[in-house]
């Protein structure tokens, strides 16, 4: 990997930045030498506040890694986000709607936005939720969805979105971890010209949900649904009817903001919980200098909100900033796969981030889908989710951006709550597959598989991160010891990633994947426990084991390895019912590639799962299978490798 191919960032693109090399360095070497000095410095320049904050940072990663930034200080995210707008820009478009059908799209003005917010604030105030409170939203990429999380944060209220996607099991799930008051979903959402039944699913999901008094239906597909009478309303009937006055509530900046759950490596998904002031200030800070955000450009991140990318890069971080977010409800190849380019034309869109996924797949249909639109205002694109092969970067960079667009690679997770690792631009030249170096305030190092600080460069090891960040999460929800036990035991001091990394000659960092048993399919984060539940489920299974493996398109590819009680025959029908199985176990995203029946395990003596011989059957790597002496039955091995599927 010594022949690193690095690219400039064009000089006209650098001369303008927000950030050039020289200010990089002093910064970073200012964030990390004297971080309370600079992160107030910040706070005071991105934020609003209602009152100065008594303490900057608190606390640190040892024992039960408690950390506040900015205690004390009170502030208000909606008001961030709206109110302090509205002298300057209220006319000016704060969310681009464009619909999943090409003829459908909506401006929404800042002042538009701030009414709507307000009223439906006042709705949620209505229906008993108020401070602390906690509130599922269930929704397609609407405007709604924006207006519900604004509200939330308006009142004080802790919104926990469930990914449209999720199954009414994974819905029922999160909602009772949260004990959520009010649900918010809408009549169908609408994808790629399909209807998938969201109040159906929520109808499933809230009958086991004792905590839930109210359902808030958004009307978008039109058709008819099931109605409760007593706990379900029209979201357009009860802000038509609501007050458009709804002060903003003083916000400590430690009171939480949102919780958003996210695969692990073991047992049900984690509750990550973010507050107020920190994570706010990261995400606005960053969505301005990593995008180069100029006033008056359209932006445009095309993730869902309901995952953190959305959550940070469509909602919080730039109506902080004042932008125009464009939010797109469709998919990238309805009608056609044009579609992304169609859109940036339409909308003179400036800066795109995406995922490597949808780029690889874009790719896959071939360059005259790009070249038929003039992309003619882009300056900048972005990529998230997973690590982007040089390939899918360079098509990326030269077709879609011709080769005159930088490219930001953004490394962060729903824990860091905004970008950590990314080569700033203007300021960091790039280099195809690496997110480079970190973003002010943090400090990377790799560690080894015994603990120790790997000091020399270039090396590969485990990611960690050594001093709080002021987007970090704070705890998962109800559940401060697995906080600590994911996070914070395994190189005590420090925050494990749970990904692994290189560092480069240059010291710039190269991320290589997940170290841990979580999956990124598409850029979605599944942990192989879920899955391996879902399956033993199905009353033929006696056990199964899940890994990932190298697939073209979505990065990962999902194999499973089923045991089937004594007795049972594995066929074509059962594998079909198990995919389907798990599919409504946790929803569409987790769909199992392969399946291979296998009448035992690779297991120690001690009867642990061998998973690192089983992802190496799945990726038909067989060379190096490494140690199998410790395997209580070497054979097992040869079986499952006779009857691989990915040959
Ligand atoms: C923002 C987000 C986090 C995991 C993370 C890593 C992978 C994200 C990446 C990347 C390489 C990048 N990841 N961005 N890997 N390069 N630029 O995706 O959050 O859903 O929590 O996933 O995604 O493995 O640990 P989340």
């Amino acid at each position: 990997m010594s022949e690193v191919n690095i690219r400039q960032v064009p000089n006209d693109f650098a001369a303008s930045a927000h950030v050039n090399l020289e200010q990089y360095e002093s910064m970073y070497r200012r964030s990390i030498q004297d971080p309370n000095t600079f992160w107030a410095e910040q706070a005071k320049t991105y934020l609003d506040w209602f009152q100065p904050w008594d303490s900057v940072l608190e606390g640190n990663f040892e024992g039960e890694a408690r950390v506040t930034w900015f205690k004390g200080g009170k502030l208000n995210v909606a008001h961030n986000c709206l109110d302090r707008h509205l002298d300057t820009r209220g006319d000016q478009a704060a969310i681009i709607w464009e619909g999943d059908d090409p003829s459908e799209d909506r401006t929404i003005t800042y002042r538009e936005l701030h009414a709507e917010v307000c009223k439906f604030a006042n709705v949620l105030k209505a229906k008993g939720v108020s401070k602390g409170d906690r509130v599922s939203i269930y929704l397609p990429m609407i405007p709604e969805a924006a207006v519900a999380m604004l509200a939330c944060a308006r009142i004080g209220a802790v919104h926990s979105i469930v990914f449209g996607g999720f199954s009414p099991d994974a819905l029922r799930d999160r909602i009772q971890d949260a004990e959520a008051k009010v649900v918010i979903t809408s009549d169908q959402s609408l994808r790629g010209g399909r209807k998938v039944p969201l109040k159906g699913n929520a109808d499933k999901a809230a009958a086991q949900c004792p905590s839930i008094s109210t359902m808030v239906v958004v009307k978008r597909g039109g058709e008819p649904v099931e109605w409760k009478e007593g706990r379900d309303v029209w979201y357009h009937e009860e802000v038509a009817a609501a007050a458009a006055d709804c002060p903003a509530e003083p916000m400590d900046a430690e009171d939480p903001l949102f919780i958003l759950y996210t695969s692990g490596s073991t047992g049900k998904p984690k509750g990550v919980m973010h507050t107020t002031g920190g994570y706010l200030l990261q995400a606005a800070m960053t969505h301005k200098l990593v995008f180069d955000y100029k006033d008056g450009e359209v932006y445009w991140c095309t993730a869902d909100v309901g995952w953190v990318t959305g959550h940070s890069y469509i909602i919080y971080g730039p109506l902080a900033n004042g932008a125009k977010s464009l939010m797109f409800e469709g998919v990238p190849n309805y009608p056609d796969n044009g579609r992304f380019w169609q859109v940036c034309d339409k909308h003179n869109v400036a800066t795109f981030y995406t995922a490597p996924t949808a780029i690889r797949m874009l790719m896959g249909a071939g360059d005259e889908f790009v070249t038929k639109h003039q992309r003619s205002t882009l300056r900048l694109l972005g990529t998230v989710g997973e690590p982007i092969n040089p390939e899918a970067w360079e098509w990326y960079h030269r077709v879609v951006g011709d080769g005159r667009c930088p490219i930001v690679d953004t490394w962060w997770q729903t824990e860091t709550g905004a970008h950590m690792i990314v080569n700033l631009p203007g300021a960091v030249d790039m280099k195809p597959g690496s997110a480079t170096k970190p973003f002010f305030g943090v400090e990377p190092l790799l560690v080894d598989d015994q603990g120790n600080e790997i000091t020399e460069t270039p090396a590969e090891g485990n990611l960690c991160i050594r001093n709080p960040w002021p987007s970090m999460m704070r705890s998962l929800w109800g559940d401060h010891k697995r906080f600590v036990e994911t996070y914070f035991k395994m190189y005590p001091g420090l925050y494990f990633t749970g990904d692994g990394a290189r560092r480069d000659e240059g010291g710039d960092y190269w991320i290589t994947g997940r170290v841990d048993d979580v999956l990124n399919v598409s850029g979605h984060r599944l942990g192989t426990a879920e899955i391996e539940s879902a399956l033993v489920l199905h009353p033929k299974v006696a056990e199964a084991a899940v890994v990932g493996y190298p697939h073209d398109i979505t990065g990962q590819g999902i194999y499973a390895y089923v045991t089937l009680m004594a007795g049972e025959e594995g066929d074509k029908a059962l594998a079909d019912e198990l995919v389907k199985l798990v599919r409504t176990e946790i929803g569409p995203i987790a769909k199992i590639n392969l399946i291979q029946f296998a009448p035992s395990l690779p297991k120690t003596r001690s009867g642990k799962i061998m998973r690192r011989i089983l992802r190496k059957i799945a990726a038909n790597e067989l060379e190096n299978l490494g140690d199998t002496s410790t395997l209580a039955d070497p054979e097992v091995v040869n079986v499952l490798i006779d009857n691989r599927l990915n040959k």
